[in-house]
């Protein structure tokens, strides 16, 4: 039996009472088989979970304003001005459907009424599962003119829904506040505004004409954002393509439904190199793509084919446009809904059905080829940018057959400036990347052989946002990476072949430093992004100040490091402090000590958080394109984070 966590007054608990407690018993032994984790991650999910129950009212037609609110005491309320969950009595159970929606696990699904439920989280498991992980939930429902309240500890009903006061006949809605249990989520309750942030916003994207309200009320850190987008998922693509300049003016957009299938697809290029495509099944983002993808993807490379060839723009006999070169500087959103997804792969994102391949391909070449017709000018830009796209992969292929041959012929092709290490046990291997030549020295003397490889970059390295495949491919520098790390790029990128499990950059602690750490990180992100997701890029942490005092030693990571020294072995005069300015300035004895020493280092691990990567996308490309105005913006907004290394 499960144990009563509150005073149950007024109840008669039959038979199937227990068996609800029990299903939600389940859920708080196993959670992750719920909501996939109890890291922050699982934890913000389950906002996710409450908002997609007000985002499926909405998509019925009868809500428009969703508000979601960290309170001081980091419990989370949501409120919608829907219809209200009902709260009449549901025969099978005896009890009103509000309290089934909330004590009874896997109450999702279908919801009667008709219609069927498309938004969901991860596991699309419900309101009952944020229940049965929170130390308190309160629901409140105004329907009727009257305002219905619950309350739940732990999942367990406190008292019998109860009517605790009135409001006006036209005004209903639902407002449901949960607290997460501490217990549950042990490694943090704390939400993170930015992360509810990046997700709020895309669920607005997705929905269009909502309006989300998000407001952090918590002591200190007051701030509140509005996302309303009735452009829906054309405004998505506009805000991804802020930072970057446009190939011609107009979003393209195709909607329609086939088969069941609700699809949407909106696109545009840039005259950058990147393909930044999003998928979205049910308003769940698909990582792995699957069959909508796939079918966004043939329709776009045959339609393009088709009109260049019709219009002369490439001739019968010429080679065909690659998908790849199409898709140069394309940023797009493919959305789609429908009833019964399957998942599959490994991580159960990539969608399964068929019958969504089918109908995103015929409404997108059907309208796309309209489109074309009617808009030859845009047609053209199009064509003629993936013409050039096609030269230069030729020109890359060429350059990259020419390394692999090279590694082919001669296994040892390392770069010559690599002092590589003896250990030949990838777990047991690091490479730091160092800034300059003597830089590079020092560290060269002061590692350990057998572990720590050194690879000295000369010079700032090539901006990749800014430069196309096969010159990128050229820069010494990264050819130099790339042979060191083993791993190849792109398609062929194979983490098995990583040759060092650590990947350490180390850069002097200034303003070029940094700007030197970000276009490396720009680098992996855009060649190398599994390095990233798997954890494997760290930024070694040289100190700032060193500290003399009677022969006696002490290095200084931060300003206020430096003053809680000071303060601890007193100011005087025989105090000698000495600022770095550069890692040049360290002999190989003091590198060793302050920023190669496993013992004693500190290393950054550079985070990728996978639920907002088409944010990590557009911090890139403000920060390392040709746009100043957004770049201005960003940092305006985000000076106080500079601190946070996470991207
Ligand atoms: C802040 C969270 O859950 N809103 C919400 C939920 C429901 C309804 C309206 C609703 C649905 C239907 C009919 C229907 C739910 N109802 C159910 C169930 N906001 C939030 N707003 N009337 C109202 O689907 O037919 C589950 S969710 F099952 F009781 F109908």
């Amino acid at each position: 039996m499960v144990k009563e966590e509150c005073t149950v007054s007024e109840n008669n608990y039959g038979g199937d009472q227990i068996q609800i407690l029990k299903g939600l018993e389940a859920v708080r032994k196993r959670p992750g088989m719920y909501i996939g984790s109890t890291s922050s991650r699982g934890l913000h999910h389950l906002v996710y979970e409450i908002v997609d129950n007000a985002i499926d009212e909405a998509l019925a037609g009868f809500c428009d304003t969703i508000t979601v609110t960290i309170n001081q005491d980091n419990s989370i309320t949501v409120v919608d001005n829907g219809r209200g969950v009902p709260v009449d009595v549901n025969h099978e159970t005896g009890k009103p459907a509000i309290e089934v929606v909330y004590t009874m696990l896997h109450a999702g699904g279908k919801f009667g009424g008709g219609g069927y439920k498309v938004s969901g989280g991860l596991h699309g498991v419900g309101a009952s599962v944020v229940n049965a992980l929170s130390e308190w939930m309160e629901v409140s429902v105004k329907r009727d003119g009257k305002i219905y309240n619950q309350r739940y500890e732990r999942g367990n009903v406190c008292y019998p829904l109860k009517v605790v006061g009135s409001c006006d006949e036209n005004e209903t809605g639902t407002t449901v506040t949960f607290l997460p249990d501490k217990d549950i989520f042990q490694e943090t309750t704390v939400f993170e505004y930015n992360v509810l942030k990046s997700r709020l916003r895309e669920m607005a994207f997705l929905t269009k004409g909502i309006k989300i309200v998000l407001t952090d009320a918590r002591e200190g850190i007051e701030q509140e954002r509005v996302f309303h987008y009735e452009g829906g998922i054309k405004e998505f693509v506009e805000y991804l393509n802020k930072s970057k300049d446009a190939l011609y003016d107009k979003i393209i957009y195709c909607e329609g439904i086939k088969d069941g299938v609700q699809v949407e697809v909106a696109f545009q290029h840039n005259d950058g190199y990147n393909e930044v495509v999003d998928s979205f099944v049910n308003n769940i983002k698909t990582p792995e793509g699957g069959t909508h993808l796939t079918g966004f993807k043939n329709a776009l490379t045959k339609t393009f084919n088709d009109y260049a060839k019709t219009n002369k723009l490439i001739k019968e006999n010429e080679q065909s446009l690659s998908g790849d070169d199409i898709r140069e500087g394309l940023t797009a959103i493919v959305s789609v809904k429908i009833e019964d997804p399957q998942f599959e792969g490994q991580t159960k994102q990539k969608l399964g059905n068929t019958v969504a391949r089918s109908a995103v391909d015929s409404i997108v070449s059907e309208q796309l080829e309209i489109f074309l017709e009617q808009n030859p000018a845009v047609a053209k830009v199009i064509c003629e940018k993936s013409i050039l796209a096609q030269r230069a992969r030729e020109a890359a292929r060429k350059a990259r057959d020419l390394t692999r041959r090279k590694t082919a012929l001669e296994n040892t092709s390392l770069p010559g400036k690599l002092a590589d290490c003896s250990d030949r046990d990838p777990k047991n291997c690091e490479i730091y990347i160092v800034e300059g030549d003597s830089a590079g020295g020092s560290a060269k003397t002061a590692r350990s052989r057998a572990t720590q490889a050194i690879l000295p970059l000369r010079g700032k390295i090539l901006n990749v946002e800014k430069a196309r495949l096969d010159r990128i491919l050229g820069n010494e520098e990264i050819k130099a990476m790339i042979t060191a790390f083993g791993t190849g790029i792109h398609e062929d990128f194979d983490i098995s072949k990583l040759r060092y499990h650590k990947i350490i950059i180390m850069t002097d602690a200034d303003v070029d430093g940094a700007h030197i750490a970000t276009l490396l990180l720009t680098f992996f992100y855009r060649f190398m992004p599994d390095l990233i997701r798997q954890g494997h890029v760290y930024l070694a942490q040289p100190p700032l100040y060193k500290i003399e005092k009677n022969k006696k030693v002490w290095y200084a990571y931060s300003d206020e490091e430096l003053n809680k020294i000071m303060l601890e072995i007193g100011r005087d005069q025989n105090n000698k402090v000495q600022r770095y300015k550069g890692l040049g300035e360290m002999d190989a004895d003091q590198l060793w000590e302050t920023t190669m020493d496993p013992e004693r280092r500190i290393l950054l691990r550079v985070n990728m958080d996978e639920d907002s990567e088409s944010e990590i996308d557009v911090t890139f490309s403000t920060l390392m394109g040709d746009k100043v105005e957004p770049r201005r913006e960003f940092i305006e907004a985000n000076a106080k984070y500079v601190k946070n290394l996470d991207i």
